[in-house]
């Protein structure tokens, strides 16, 4: 089985980090492509980053497609262009936010969510709704540690994600944790034996309904809104992966 897993942001590091997550979440057998695209933010804060990343992230979703994997993970937590993704795509794509959404439900009455700057909030309450799991969250809260943060050890940023979660477990009444970025990945099982409750990260959530979706032989629905894209006039010159090209 082979699994395409796309960090929108332009920022290799970071895409190697979350390769290296999704492998140790992945069963024996399935090979783990992550990829990032060549254009776009070096980081997504914000509706404004989100736009510009999900022309890049269309391009190596058509391409993974061309080059048969079984499913797509969109290793944002905004699940960026996660719609425009899955009328692009055969295969199943599953978006790192509405995984762990998933799975923090599973896991406990309510779940908080610990994300990187206060400006990602609105999206992430946005998607909840969308998805109908809002009532199972009791509150989206921000560590304030910019993404790029996360990449640098020597930054506070573990310390500073931790304190947000025991001011969860206090005053949301949080009985399960879910990590608001990709380049949370690497903290789930250290931040979990030390607050003492669940705390799921995206990835692997994401990579675990990846393969079972694979395993089962599902793909994304194709006679609604997900549809392929139509054949029309594209202004400017059409971006790889449309329809003809
Ligand atoms: C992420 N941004 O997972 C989101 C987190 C955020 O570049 N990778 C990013 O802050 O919205």
């Amino acid at each position: 089985m082979r699994i395409a897993v796309i960090n929108p942001n332009t920022t290799a590091s970071m895409t190697a980090s979350i390769g290296a997550a999704a492998r140790a979440a992945a069963s024996p057998g399935t090979e783990i492509l992550a990829v990032n695209p060549q254009s776009g933010p070096a980081s997504i804060e914000g509706y404004w980053d989100e736009a510009y990343s999900v022309p890049g992230l269309l391009v190596e979703i058509a391409r993974a497609e061309r080059a048969g994997v079984d499913a797509h993970i969109i290793a944002c937590f905004d699940d960026t262009g996660l719609e425009a993704a899955r009328c692009a795509a055969a295969a199943p794509v599953i978006g790192i936010g509405e995984a762990a959404f998933h799975l923090g439900s599973l896991l406990g009455h309510r779940f908080s969510v610990v994300t990187t700057l206060s400006r990602s909030i609105p999206a992430i309450e946005t998607n909840l709704l969308k998805y109908g799991l809002d009532r199972r969250c009791a509150r989206v809260r921000a560590s304030e540690v910019p993404v790029l943060e996360l990449e640098n050890p020597a930054s506070d940023a573990a310390a500073k994600i931790s304190a947000e979660i025991e001011r969860a477990k206090l005053e949301d009444h949080a009985e399960a944790i879910v990590l608001g970025c990709a380049g949370m990945a690497d903290l789930a099982a250290r931040l979990s034996a030390k607050h003492g409750l669940p705390v799921v990260d995206g990835v692997a959530a994401a990579v675990k309904l990846a393969e079972a979706l694979a395993a089962l032989g599902l793909r994304t629905s194709k006679i609604g809104g997900y549809a392929p894209p139509l054949p029309k006039a594209f202004a400017g010159g059409a971006p790889e992966g449309a329809p003809g090209r």
